[in-house]
């Protein structure tokens, strides 16, 4: 067999390895389910997979909430307008926020592998808004109360 050939047939007969994914969350003004929120507002991902926040509208921002994040995990800090791109490694729930709009509610989850909602993101502090957002969010995807 030609030796090109046969380097070929091996690189199709190799397992395909997990491919990590991006996806796109915007941060809107006003979206389809109302103002200063992100879209979506919810994603599921595996680990090492990455989120790009895009500034669909000006005057927002991407931070994780403290008491949201995977215990050890740092969490990230995206700054006004910054288009910022994590990478997510470490399985869990994480809560977002866009700091000049938390008090409006603008908050987002991510839930990252096969983690149950942990009891202490629940109980995190956070704005009214936020947290019946939070909850809202939550109970669509099917961890609810
Ligand atoms: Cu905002």
């Amino acid at each position: 067999m030609h030796p090109i050939i046969f380097a070929l047939l091996l690189t199709l007969a190799a397992p395909t390895a997990a491919v990590a994914e991006m996806y796109e969350v915007k941060m809107l003004n006003r979206g389809a389910a109302g103002p200063m929120i992100y879209e979506p507002d919810f994603l599921s991902l595996q680990p090492g997979d990455k989120v790009k926040f895009l500034n669909a509208s000006a005057g927002h921002n991407a931070v994780t909430i403290e008491g949201m994040v995977p215990e050890g995990n740092a969490g990230f800090k995206g700054r006004l307008n910054e288009e910022i791109e994590v990478t997510l490694d470490q399985e869990g729930f994480y809560g977002i926020k866009c700091s000049p709009h938390y008090a409006m509610g603008m908050v987002m989850v991510i839930r990252v592998g096969e983690s149950a909602l942990p009891a202490s993101f629940v109980a995190a502090d956070a704005p009214e808004r936020a947290r019946k957002r939070f909850d809202e969010i939550l109970a669509r995807n099917g961890f609810g109360k």
